[in-house]
């Protein structure tokens, strides 16, 4: 392996500056058109609740054809980590470059233009060096654009949530019964939630996701003559699993096993566990305990088509980059905003400090670039400052991220010493906490700490014997060196846990 130079690692601050000597180490990633001094496009897909559990990750059981084909022509990060496990917090950290105790946005109603007003967003630091961006469906979290980061507004895809006859009916007769009931529906909180799933026979764009492709690919070919960064958000598989039917009929009912481990890890406090109330909102969801396997087995069915329905949507993208010509000049970026628990620990969707919530699928296809798989810890906040690298735009000064671009290049280069989370909660007794997690090479270590007292507690889990993080070891009496230490290197952060020279 070859190590990271203070030079090298200088020079991913300063590769921003094009043309100088610094941006060397990376030629070999320039193709001809670079070279020439034309300027590559990046084709930037957010996907909504998407979990690493796709073929190119390892599950065969999933048909992810399209993702699978982009992974075989790029970098599949396979330790990727995002940095709150929900949407908005997740989406500001990687759009601002900034970390979540920066951007103090820990919730879905903050937005950072109130926090951090003057912050560069990553594709508005394109736009001010001479891209066109534009942004299509979830970029940012729904109902918090930024308009400053968009050459032309922001377009939005208008098709019902559900599809067929009999799930209209339901969530019409919902919210009559809610406005009859008194209650403010101005507040999405209040707002009634339908099935939880639904397999309409439908063609894909009289779905959001379909209609979100057609609208890139006639927007690809408006701008594909001017260097752009097009953002194109796939809102599935967030709930409701409604995907057409033919993407259902890609799994047997059957055949879908259920998660191997629906118990809280041994010893873990009870408030790191979420209730999955985002999932209990939903019609004949249980609102107290677990659902009955029947109900799980669909979820995990229904998860899985939507999966496959928006990696179709995706494969459309690719194969309009190709038509037109712009494959070659194009970075395809992929990522998931966060993981998702499919009842794992007995849990449903995101909201923990749990690996299951925080590691997140990225892949991403450099043009000339050798395939690889890469284990390196990297962060969602990474992907800011990489991009930024990988065009020659320069860098922000605020960002909190590493460019992973080297990493690319040389794949099984020394990198991050640890990937940082985190996740706000209420304890009992103690009032407002922050969970503050790290993982490392071996461990995932989390520090629960009350905000107002001197309350802490810790969570260990070794993934070398158990990478389900079933049992938590950090009460055991000879792990307290180990937890001291892991605590330690928690405090000093994530400046101290870059790739070192
Ligand atoms: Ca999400």
């Amino acid at each position: 392996m070859k190590p990271l130079s203070r030079r090298d690692f200088l020079g991913l601050g300063l590769a921003g500056v094009a043309g100088s000597a610094l941006y060397r180490p990376l030629a070999s990633l320039l193709g001809a058109e670079e070279r020439a001094g034309r300027k590559r496009n990046v084709l930037f897909i957010p996907v909504d609740d998407l979990r690493p559990s796709l073929g190119c990750y390892g599950t065969s059981v999933v048909h992810s054809p399209n993702l699978d084909r982009l992974a075989a022509s790029g970098t599949v990060f396979t330790r990727a980590y995002c940095q709150q496990a929900v949407c908005s917090p997740s989406r500001t950290s990687l759009m601002t470059g900034c970390r979540p105790d920066t951007t103090k946005v820990y919730d879905l109603h903050t937005h950072f233009r109130q926090t951090i007003p003057d912050v560069v967003a990553l594709p508005e630091q394109f736009k001010a060096h001479g891209y066109h961006t534009q942004g299509l469906s979830k970029v940012y979290h729904g109902g918090l654009d930024d308009a400053q980061s968009w050459s032309v507004p922001h377009w939005r895809p208008k098709r019902p949530g559900y599809a067929s006859q009999a799930g209209r009916d339901l969530i019409k007769r919902l919210y009559k019964e809610a406005r009859e009931a008194g209650k403010d529906l101005k507040n999405w909180r209040n707002r009634p939630r339908g099935m939880p799933w639904e397999a309409p026979d439908v063609a894909d764009n009289e779905l959001a996701d379909g209609a979100t492709a057609d609208q890139a690919i006639a927007d690809l070919n408006k701008i594909k003559d001017r260097p752009f960064f097009l953002a194109v958000g796939f809102l599935k598989p967030h709930l409701p699993f409604v995907a057409p039917k033919k993407y259902w009929d890609l799994y047997d009912p059957d055949k879908i096993e259920l998660a191997d481990n629906p118990f809280a890890p041994q010893d873990a406090p009870h408030y790191a566990l979420s209730n999955w109330g985002e999932l209990r909102q939903y019609y004949g969801m249980p609102k107290k305990g677990p659902v009955t396997d029947e109900q799980a087995r669909k979820l995990i069915h229904g998860y899985y088509a939507c999966t496959s329905y928006t990696d179709a949507q995706i494969g459309r993208l690719l194969d309009e980059l190709e038509r037109l010509g712009l494959r070659d000049n194009t970075i395809v970026i992929v990522w998931g905003d966060h993981g998702w628990q499919l009842g794992d620990h007995g849990m449903w969707c995101k909201h923990t400090n749990y690996e299951t919530s925080v590691w997140s699928p990225l892949i991403i296809s450099v043009p000339g670039q050798k395939p690889a798989k890469c284990d390196a810890l990297v962060e969602f906040v990474d992907i800011y400052p990489s991009l930024c690298e990988l065009c020659g735009v320069p860098l922000p000064e605020t960002l909190e991220g590493t460019s992973f671009a080297p990493l690319i290049a040389d794949p099984n280069r020394p990198w991050k010493r640890a990937a940082f989370s985190q996740y706000p909660r209420s304890i009992p007794g103690q009032g407002r906490a922050m969970g503050y997690s790290m993982r490392t090479d071996r461990y995932r270590f989390t520090e629960w700490r009350a905000l107002k007292t001197d309350f802490r507690e810790y969570e260990l889990y070794d993934h070398q014997v158990d990478p389900k993080e079933n049992v938590n070891i950090a009460q055991r009496p000879e792990n307290a060196e180990l937890v001291a230490k892991l605590a330690q290197q928690l405090h000093e952060g994530w400046k101290a846990a870059l790739p070192q020279s």
